[in-house]
């Protein structure tokens, strides 16, 4: 019997994990692995504040009836580290059976055509590559796929990357964390300039469209890939992402051609706040005093101070995300 699956995955190492979820069910007792369709960057969907996700389909010959091909498949989301059980929520695993030749089932553990198939991009699109063909709820996938509700939602082809992060986010900050007023920074300090300078060249800079045009003449950094995340600039000497999701694909295609390119957030305060939960390192200009500003740099903690270096008033600090232990 064949069986369509979708995989999904969005904590730890996303690629290697649905790499290796695909080896292991290919090696299920009775079960040959036909093909899985390439991987996708996409949005999440019901849940939206998690990071997001990689998914791919994939389509196996199997003699296990479906409610124990679940159970392996439960089996290897379970020792491949799958530790959250929120619903809808993140995961380093999700397998979900889609469809199953010749059977249905409306048992609660186990619906089948899976109940949102026809509503979620990131399980049609995959599909639609290895089974466009496929007749459910009384059409094509490639049909599904063409519905407006569909097409309107984020799924880019993933960079054959697995990790397109690790961010740093630069910044010059009061004592408050205060780092900006009306649209500019609090102080023009010669050795902070130096410094950014220093850690950008060469490097890949992320920042906001009003960060863009506080810059000397609007213009992007000069020796530096300039991206900036808005949905509504039209530009063509930077590289525009509208979204999160779309900036890592952009990156994850930047890592894969560069691999030694680092990815800095240098501002705005929303950028910050936006990058803060994937930044692995923060880079703090620290200055003494509160400068009255109206714009600040989100609280972080989960971070500890690695090195620090004081001088004329300012220190450069330079804080590493303490190690997650939640993900195994
Ligand atoms: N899985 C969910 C909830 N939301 N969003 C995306 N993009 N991909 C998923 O695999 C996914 C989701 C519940 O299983
Ligand atoms: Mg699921
Ligand atoms: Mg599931």
């Amino acid at each position: 019997m064949r069986i369509y699956l979708s995989l999904g995955a969005n904590l730890g190492n996303r690629g290697e994990t649905l790499r290796e979820a695909l080896r292991r069910l290919g090696a299920l007792p009775r079960t040959r692995l036909l093909r899985h369709a390439p991987f996708y960057e996409t949005a999440p969907w019901g849940k939206l504040d998690q990071p997001a996700f990689i998914n791919t389909a994939a389509a196996v010959e199997t003699s296990l009836l479906p409610l124990d091909f679940l159970h392996r498949a439960q089996q290897i989301e379970f020792d491949l580290g799958r530790v959250r059980h929120e619903h809808w929520g993140a995961r380093t695993i999700d397998i979900d059976l889609l469809w199953a030749e010749g059977f249905t089932s409306a048992e609660e553990e186990l619906r089948l055509p899976h109940p949102y198939l026809t509503e979620r991009a990131f399980v049609l699109t995959p599909l639609n590559d290895i089974a466009p063909d496929l007749v459910v709820q009384g059409r094509r996938v490639a049909d599904w796929c063409q519905d407006e509700a569909i097409a309107g939602q984020e799924i880019f082809p993933a960079a054959e990357v697995s990790e397109p992060y690790p961010l740093s986010l630069i910044a010059c900050v009061d004592e408050k964390l205060g780092i900006g007023k009306q649209g500019n920074l609090l102080l023009h300090h010669a050795e902070d300039m130096a410094h950014f300078r220093q850690e950008t060249l060469g490097q890949v800079v992320i920042m906001g469209r009003k960060t863009l045009e506080s810059l000397p003449g609007g213009r992007p950094l000069a020796d530096r890939v300039n991206i900036v995340l808005s949905r509504t600039l039209q530009r063509d000497d930077v590289l525009l992402c509208r979204s999160l999701t779309e900036l890592w694909c952009v990156l994850g295609k930047i890592c894969r051609d560069y691999p030694h390119k680092r990815f800095i957030g240098i501002g705005g305060g929303e950028v910050y706040s936006l990058l803060l939960p994937y930044a692995r390192e923060l880079l703090l200009t620290e200055v003494a005093g509160d400068w009255a500003a109206d714009t600040f740099f989100p609280q972080f903690d989960g971070f500890s101070e690695s090195a620090r270096e004081s001088r004329q008033g300012l220190s450069f600090v330079r804080y590493v995300r303490a190690e997650a232990d939640e993900v195994r």
